[in-house]
Protein backbone atom coordinates (compact mmCIF):
# COMPACT_ATOMS: atom_id res chain seq x y z
CA UNK A 1 0.00 0.00 0.00
CA UNK A 2 1.28 3.19 -1.01
CA UNK A 3 1.83 5.59 2.50
CA UNK A 4 0.48 8.42 0.21
CA UNK A 5 -3.32 6.96 1.02
CA UNK A 6 -2.77 6.30 4.79
CA UNK A 7 -4.83 8.42 7.42
CA UNK A 8 -2.91 9.92 9.99
CA UNK A 9 -1.54 7.67 12.55
CA UNK A 10 -0.64 8.34 15.38
CA UNK A 11 0.79 6.08 18.69
CA UNK A 12 1.26 7.41 22.58
CA UNK A 13 0.38 11.12 21.08
CA UNK A 14 2.73 11.33 18.29
CA UNK A 15 2.06 11.12 15.00
CA UNK A 16 4.39 8.57 13.04
CA UNK A 17 6.27 9.68 9.76
CA UNK A 18 4.84 8.20 7.33
CA UNK A 19 7.47 7.95 4.86
CA UNK A 20 8.47 4.27 3.12
CA UNK A 21 11.55 4.85 5.23
CA UNK A 22 10.07 4.74 8.19
CA UNK A 23 7.10 3.17 8.21
CA UNK A 24 5.26 0.24 6.63
CA UNK A 25 2.80 -2.67 6.22
CA UNK A 26 3.75 -6.14 8.58
CA UNK A 27 4.76 -8.77 6.14
CA UNK A 28 1.93 -10.90 5.71
CA UNK A 29 2.90 -14.63 6.25
CA UNK A 30 -0.18 -16.58 5.60
CA UNK A 31 1.18 -17.72 2.56
CA UNK A 32 3.78 -19.65 4.44
CA UNK A 33 0.96 -21.35 6.60
CA UNK A 34 2.07 -25.10 6.42
CA UNK A 35 5.75 -24.50 6.14
CA UNK A 36 6.82 -24.24 9.14
CA UNK A 37 10.46 -24.30 8.60
CA UNK A 38 9.82 -21.21 6.62
CA UNK A 39 8.11 -19.46 9.33
CA UNK A 40 10.77 -20.18 11.68
CA UNK A 41 13.13 -18.56 9.19
CA UNK A 42 11.23 -15.61 9.07
CA UNK A 43 11.01 -15.20 13.00
CA UNK A 44 14.53 -15.69 13.08
CA UNK A 45 14.94 -13.16 10.50
CA UNK A 46 12.04 -10.38 11.22
CA UNK A 47 11.14 -11.10 14.64
CA UNK A 48 7.42 -11.61 14.06
CA UNK A 49 4.67 -13.41 12.19
CA UNK A 50 1.99 -11.52 11.16
CA UNK A 51 -1.08 -14.71 10.46
CA UNK A 52 -3.67 -12.91 8.33
CA UNK A 53 -6.97 -14.74 8.46
CA UNK A 54 -4.89 -18.05 9.87
CA UNK A 55 -8.02 -18.60 12.52
CA UNK A 56 -11.79 -18.80 12.10
CA UNK A 57 -13.34 -15.58 12.27
CA UNK A 58 -16.82 -16.76 12.91
CA UNK A 59 -14.58 -18.70 16.18
CA UNK A 60 -13.34 -15.41 17.12
CA UNK A 61 -16.38 -13.54 16.46
CA UNK A 62 -18.25 -15.63 19.11
CA UNK A 63 -15.23 -14.71 21.45
CA UNK A 64 -15.74 -10.98 21.23
CA UNK A 65 -19.32 -11.54 22.13
CA UNK A 66 -18.17 -13.42 25.26
CA UNK A 67 -16.16 -10.42 25.92
CA UNK A 68 -18.74 -7.53 25.25
CA UNK A 69 -21.09 -9.50 27.28
CA UNK A 70 -18.48 -9.52 30.23
CA UNK A 71 -17.67 -5.84 29.48
CA UNK A 72 -21.40 -4.90 29.91
CA UNK A 73 -21.70 -7.14 32.71
CA UNK A 74 -18.75 -4.78 34.37
CA UNK A 75 -20.33 -1.91 33.32
CA UNK A 76 -17.91 -0.35 30.86
CA UNK A 77 -20.30 -0.18 27.84
CA UNK A 78 -23.04 2.09 26.92
CA UNK A 79 -26.06 0.84 27.48
CA UNK A 80 -27.47 2.56 24.15
CA UNK A 81 -25.91 0.46 21.62
CA UNK A 82 -25.77 -3.76 21.28
CA UNK A 83 -22.99 -5.37 23.68
CA UNK A 84 -21.20 -6.63 20.35
CA UNK A 85 -20.31 -3.23 19.33
CA UNK A 86 -18.48 -2.65 21.99
CA UNK A 87 -18.98 1.46 22.55
CA UNK A 88 -18.03 2.49 25.73
CA UNK A 89 -19.22 5.04 28.52
CA UNK A 90 -18.00 7.87 27.97
CA UNK A 91 -14.55 8.56 29.68
CA UNK A 92 -14.39 4.96 30.27
CA UNK A 93 -10.74 4.88 29.41
CA UNK A 94 -8.44 2.12 28.97
CA UNK A 95 -10.11 -0.39 30.84
CA UNK A 96 -7.35 -4.12 31.65
CA UNK A 97 -9.69 -6.52 32.43
CA UNK A 98 -7.47 -9.85 32.45
CA UNK A 99 -10.17 -11.65 34.98
CA UNK A 100 -13.02 -11.35 32.25
CA UNK A 101 -10.91 -14.19 30.24
CA UNK A 102 -11.76 -16.63 33.15
CA UNK A 103 -13.75 -18.92 32.60
CA UNK A 104 -14.70 -17.39 29.54
CA UNK A 105 -14.97 -20.92 27.07
CA UNK A 106 -14.73 -19.32 24.08
CA UNK A 107 -12.03 -16.97 24.25
CA UNK A 108 -9.96 -20.12 26.56
CA UNK A 109 -11.23 -21.93 23.46
CA UNK A 110 -9.65 -19.97 21.02
CA UNK A 111 -6.48 -19.58 22.41
CA UNK A 112 -5.61 -22.45 24.95
CA UNK A 113 -6.80 -25.17 22.12
CA UNK A 114 -7.20 -26.27 18.72
CA UNK A 115 -5.62 -24.41 15.64
CA UNK A 116 -3.70 -21.69 17.78
CA UNK A 117 -1.57 -24.05 20.01
CA UNK A 118 -1.14 -26.45 16.73
CA UNK A 119 0.90 -23.51 15.30
CA UNK A 120 2.73 -23.25 17.89
CA UNK A 121 3.33 -26.65 18.68
CA UNK A 122 4.49 -26.63 14.75
CA UNK A 123 6.23 -23.70 15.30
CA UNK A 124 8.54 -24.37 18.17
CA UNK A 125 8.68 -28.38 16.88
CA UNK A 126 7.35 -29.61 20.39
CA UNK A 127 5.13 -29.84 23.36
CA UNK A 128 4.27 -26.85 24.82
CA UNK A 129 2.72 -24.89 27.46
CA UNK A 130 0.95 -21.54 27.36
CA UNK A 131 0.57 -19.18 30.42
CA UNK A 132 -2.54 -19.32 32.55
CA UNK A 133 -2.63 -14.99 32.40
CA UNK A 134 -4.05 -13.44 29.36
CA UNK A 135 -4.17 -9.94 29.18
CA UNK A 136 -7.46 -8.64 27.91
CA UNK A 137 -7.53 -5.34 27.04
CA UNK A 138 -10.37 -2.65 25.76
CA UNK A 139 -8.88 -0.04 25.15
CA UNK A 140 -10.78 3.17 25.11
CA UNK A 141 -10.51 6.62 22.61
CA UNK A 142 -7.13 8.20 24.13
CA UNK A 143 -3.70 6.62 24.05
CA UNK A 144 -2.26 3.06 23.20
CA UNK A 145 0.61 1.45 24.64
CA UNK A 146 4.37 2.49 24.48
CA UNK A 147 7.21 1.53 23.19
CA UNK A 148 8.42 -1.54 25.05
CA UNK A 149 9.59 -5.44 25.05
CA UNK A 150 7.87 -8.22 26.35
CA UNK A 151 10.71 -9.64 28.59
CA UNK A 152 10.83 -7.40 31.47
CA UNK A 153 7.57 -8.90 32.13
CA UNK A 154 7.88 -12.43 31.79
CA UNK A 155 11.11 -12.73 32.00
CA UNK A 156 11.84 -15.52 34.85
CA UNK A 157 11.91 -18.66 32.50
CA UNK A 158 12.58 -18.84 29.44
CA UNK A 159 13.91 -16.36 27.13
CA UNK A 160 12.57 -17.85 23.99
CA UNK A 161 8.71 -17.89 24.37
CA UNK A 162 6.00 -15.76 22.00
CA UNK A 163 3.31 -13.16 22.82
CA UNK A 164 0.13 -14.25 20.17
CA UNK A 165 -1.71 -10.68 19.93
CA UNK A 166 -5.24 -11.23 18.88
CA UNK A 167 -7.21 -8.59 17.84
CA UNK A 168 -11.54 -9.57 18.72
CA UNK A 169 -13.09 -7.35 15.66
CA UNK A 170 -11.78 -5.53 12.76
CA UNK A 171 -9.42 -2.88 14.11
CA UNK A 172 -8.62 0.41 11.11
CA UNK A 173 -5.71 2.19 11.93
CA UNK A 174 -8.53 4.53 13.68
CA UNK A 175 -9.39 2.11 16.10
CA UNK A 176 -5.35 1.20 16.43
CA UNK A 177 -4.06 -1.67 16.48
CA UNK A 178 -0.38 -2.87 17.20
CA UNK A 179 2.50 -1.90 15.98
CA UNK A 180 6.30 -3.42 15.58
CA UNK A 181 9.90 -2.42 15.67
CA UNK A 182 11.60 -3.49 12.31
CA UNK A 183 14.55 -5.30 13.13
CA UNK A 184 14.28 -3.77 16.85
CA UNK A 185 15.06 -7.29 18.11
CA UNK A 186 18.80 -7.45 16.55
CA UNK A 187 19.76 -4.53 18.44
CA UNK A 188 21.17 -5.89 21.37
CA UNK A 189 23.60 -3.19 21.17
CA UNK A 190 20.42 -0.79 22.28
CA UNK A 191 18.37 -3.34 23.80
CA UNK A 192 21.17 -5.09 26.93
CA UNK A 193 20.83 -2.61 29.39
CA UNK A 194 17.01 -2.49 29.13
CA UNK A 195 15.76 -5.86 28.06
CA UNK A 196 17.32 -7.98 30.90
CA UNK A 197 15.70 -5.75 33.99
CA UNK A 198 12.47 -7.42 35.62
CA UNK A 199 9.86 -5.00 36.70
CA UNK A 200 8.93 -6.69 39.54
CA UNK A 201 12.83 -6.41 41.11
CA UNK A 202 13.54 -4.85 43.62
CA UNK A 203 16.46 -3.56 45.70
CA UNK A 204 15.87 -4.24 49.22
CA UNK A 205 18.35 -2.24 50.49
CA UNK A 206 17.09 0.64 49.29
CA UNK A 207 13.69 1.29 51.57
CA UNK A 208 11.84 3.47 49.03
CA UNK A 209 11.88 0.35 46.55
CA UNK A 210 10.71 -2.14 49.46
CA UNK A 211 7.91 0.15 50.81
CA UNK A 212 6.80 -0.14 46.69
CA UNK A 213 7.56 -3.74 45.77
CA UNK A 214 5.15 -4.23 49.42
CA UNK A 215 2.40 -2.37 47.68
CA UNK A 216 2.52 -3.90 44.34
CA UNK A 217 4.33 -1.25 42.97
CA UNK A 218 7.53 -0.96 40.38
CA UNK A 219 10.55 0.81 40.28
CA UNK A 220 11.06 0.28 36.71
CA UNK A 221 7.91 0.24 34.76
CA UNK A 222 9.86 -1.46 31.89
CA UNK A 223 8.72 0.85 29.26
CA UNK A 224 11.21 1.59 26.81
CA UNK A 225 9.86 5.56 25.70
CA UNK A 226 7.45 7.47 25.34
CA UNK A 227 7.57 8.95 22.24
CA UNK A 228 8.13 6.22 19.31
CA UNK A 229 9.09 8.14 16.17
CA UNK A 230 11.94 8.95 18.66
CA UNK A 231 12.61 5.48 19.18
CA UNK A 232 12.68 4.80 15.59
CA UNK A 233 14.82 7.18 14.82
CA UNK A 234 17.10 6.01 17.17
CA UNK A 235 16.39 2.05 16.27
CA UNK A 236 16.50 2.57 12.65
CA UNK A 237 13.90 0.36 10.88
CA UNK A 238 10.05 1.41 10.05
CA UNK A 239 7.47 0.86 12.15
CA UNK A 240 5.15 -1.87 10.88
CA UNK A 241 1.28 -2.29 11.25
CA UNK A 242 -1.94 -2.70 9.61
CA UNK A 243 -5.39 -2.84 9.74
CA UNK A 244 -6.48 -6.11 11.58
CA UNK A 245 -9.12 -8.05 10.70
CA UNK A 246 -11.10 -11.17 13.18
CA UNK A 247 -9.13 -14.43 12.02
CA UNK A 248 -5.92 -12.40 12.31
CA UNK A 249 -3.10 -12.76 14.72
CA UNK A 250 0.43 -11.43 15.47
CA UNK A 251 2.81 -13.05 17.27
CA UNK A 252 6.83 -12.16 17.75
CA UNK A 253 9.63 -12.74 20.52
CA UNK A 254 10.79 -11.29 23.61
CA UNK A 255 12.86 -8.58 22.34
CA UNK A 256 10.70 -7.10 19.61
CA UNK A 257 9.93 -3.55 20.36
CA UNK A 258 6.56 -2.72 19.91
CA UNK A 259 3.77 -0.64 20.85
CA UNK A 260 -0.20 0.60 20.05
CA UNK A 261 -1.57 3.16 17.63
CA UNK A 262 -3.62 5.48 19.99
CA UNK A 263 -7.17 4.61 19.57
CA UNK A 264 -8.97 8.32 17.80
CA UNK A 265 -12.75 6.77 17.71
CA UNK A 266 -15.23 8.47 19.30
CA UNK A 267 -16.44 6.18 21.65
CA UNK A 268 -15.24 2.43 20.59
CA UNK A 269 -13.33 0.15 22.55
CA UNK A 270 -10.29 -1.91 21.20
CA UNK A 271 -10.85 -5.45 22.14
CA UNK A 272 -7.87 -7.63 22.26
CA UNK A 273 -5.65 -10.06 23.85
CA UNK A 274 -1.69 -10.93 24.42
CA UNK A 275 -1.51 -14.71 25.61
CA UNK A 276 2.00 -16.28 25.68
CA UNK A 277 3.27 -19.57 24.24
CA UNK A 278 6.87 -21.38 25.28
CA UNK A 279 8.41 -25.15 24.91
CA UNK A 280 7.10 -27.40 27.45
CA UNK A 281 10.66 -28.74 28.15
CA UNK A 282 12.14 -25.00 29.00
CA UNK A 283 11.59 -23.00 32.50
CA UNK A 284 8.04 -20.96 33.15
CA UNK A 285 8.06 -17.45 34.47
CA UNK A 286 6.04 -18.50 37.47
CA UNK A 287 4.05 -15.12 37.78
CA UNK A 288 1.61 -15.82 34.80
CA UNK A 289 1.20 -19.81 36.53
CA UNK A 290 -2.05 -21.36 38.35
CA UNK A 291 -5.59 -20.37 38.89
CA UNK A 292 -4.48 -16.95 40.46
CA UNK A 293 -1.57 -16.00 39.22
CA UNK A 294 0.97 -13.45 41.42
CA UNK A 295 0.94 -11.64 38.40
CA UNK A 296 2.91 -8.28 39.27
CA UNK A 297 1.32 -8.24 42.81
CA UNK A 298 3.32 -8.11 46.24
CA UNK A 299 3.46 -12.12 45.76
CA UNK A 300 5.42 -11.50 42.29
CA UNK A 301 7.89 -9.51 43.55
CA UNK A 302 11.57 -10.74 43.80
CA UNK A 303 14.00 -8.43 46.47
CA UNK A 304 17.47 -8.28 45.63
CA UNK A 305 20.53 -6.97 47.24
CA UNK A 306 21.85 -3.80 44.78
O1 LIG B 1 -2.42 -4.17 22.86
C1 LIG B 1 -1.61 -3.35 23.27
O2 LIG B 1 -1.83 -2.13 23.28
C2 LIG B 1 -0.27 -3.79 23.75
C3 LIG B 1 -0.06 -5.25 23.59
C4 LIG B 1 1.31 -5.70 23.93
O3 LIG B 1 2.15 -4.99 24.37
C5 LIG B 1 1.64 -7.12 23.71
O4 LIG B 1 0.83 -7.84 23.08
O5 LIG B 1 2.70 -7.56 24.17
FE1 LIG C 1 3.94 -6.07 24.88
Amino acid sequence: MSTATLPQIVSYGHELDLSEDKFGQLRDSSDAAHDFEELRRRVAADGYLYMKGYLDRDQVLEARAALTERLAAAGVLDENYPAIDGIAKPDAGYVFKPEITNGCEAVQKLLYSGRLTDFYRNLFGEEIRHYDYTWLRAIGPGKGTNPHCDLPYMGRGTHQHMTCWMPYGDISYELGGLMVLEGSHKRMDLLKNYVYRDVDGFCENKPEQAEKAKAGGWSFTGTLSHNPPAVRNKFGGRWLTTEFQAGDFLTFGMFLVHASLDNRTENRLRISSDSRYQRASEPIDERWIGVNPPAHGPNGKRGLIC
